[in-house]
């Protein structure tokens, strides 16, 4: 049986009134669905959490790629995050594609007043079909400013390349030293997806001590969109529902497995993950 069979477990109730733990994403809007805030959003109720949003960007897009990039208003994300976080009450966070240094210089700014324990970190760059999500003027204010903030940062080896100055991280030797550049520039944790290359996908995790090593030996062939958003929005539900934050990323690592096996085969370019994959196949 999987790691994930409890899925559909009761949430914990109170006086007879369900209270699911509560999660939030910051992140852009993929209007084709399969990444982004939607692919947060849907692994978050795949996952028993009540999902919660505040929208930094919006993208125009579908399976074949990004046509339009437009970033809300300061005041717009503030709003957001003052009517989830004064109300709601998420127990997790976390952070997707936040599009400029200004929007990242706000959000770290706005999380000085109101700090966040268990943030993910996923730091997005660029999108699937190689569209920039982030001027590359904006990574030095993510390493510097935002991973002092996180939890856990989550990059793949080409993030984990660009975030680190290393120029390219392919083998597991490099994998590890990435790992250890991103903790020493503030990241209480790091995992590292090897997914974006290899066939068998081997993830590295590192807590400032010692290593963990996450692999699948199927799938991950096939090229999808949506898996990175996935990944982190599964870690940050399992936070949200009190996992242990190993037992978040081992559980994160099978269930972005099973979605990208499940991937459906959607419009003309690349096929999204399927988030809901324990739902319907
Ligand atoms: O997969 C990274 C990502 C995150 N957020 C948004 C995106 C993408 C990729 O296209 O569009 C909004």
């Amino acid at each position: 049986m999987s790691a994930y069979f409890d899925l559909f477990e009761k949430p914990k109730t109170s006086g007879g009134v369900s209270a699911p733990a509560v999660a939030l994403t910051i992140a852009g809007s993929d209007s084709g669905g399969g990444a982004g805030i939607q692919a947060d959003l849907k692994t978050f109720a795949a996952c028993g959490v009540f999902g919660t949003s505040a929208l930094t960007l919006l993208t125009a897009q579908n399976t074949q790629g990004v046509t339009l990039v437009e970033m809300a208003s300061e005041a717009m994300v503030r709003a957001q995050l003052d009517a989830v976080l004064g109300d709601l009450k998420p127990s997790a966070a976390k952070t997707g594609a936040l599009g400029t240094e200004a929007m990242i210089s706000f959000l770290v700014e706005y999380l000085e007043d109101h700090p966040i324990e268990s943030l993910v970190v996923d730091p997005v760059m660029i999108s699937k079909h190689g569209e920039p999500l982030m001027p590359e003027s904006a990574f030095a204010s993510l390493r510097e400013k935002l991973l002092p903030r996180a939890l856990i940062v989550t990059p793949n080896r080409f993030e984990a390349a660009h975030l680190t100055g290393m120029g390219e991280v392919e083998s597991l030797a490099e994998m590890k030293e990435a790992a250890k550049r991103l903790f020493g520039a503030g990241a209480r944790h790091v995992v590292i997806k090897g997914g974006h290359f290899d066939r068998i996908v081997r993830d590295v995790f590192y807590d400032g001590s010692g290593f963990v090593e996450f692999g699948a030996d199927r799938v991950d062939s096939k090229r999808v969109h949506g898996s990175g958003c996935t990944f982190s929005a599964a870690i940050c539900a399992r936070l949200a529902r009190q996992d242990a934050l190993v037992d978040a990323v081992a559980f994160a690592r099978e269930f972005i497995s099973e979605a990208i096996e499940k991937a459906p085969r959607l419009g003309e370019g690349i096929s999204p993950v399927n988030p809901m994959h324990g739902v319907w196949r």
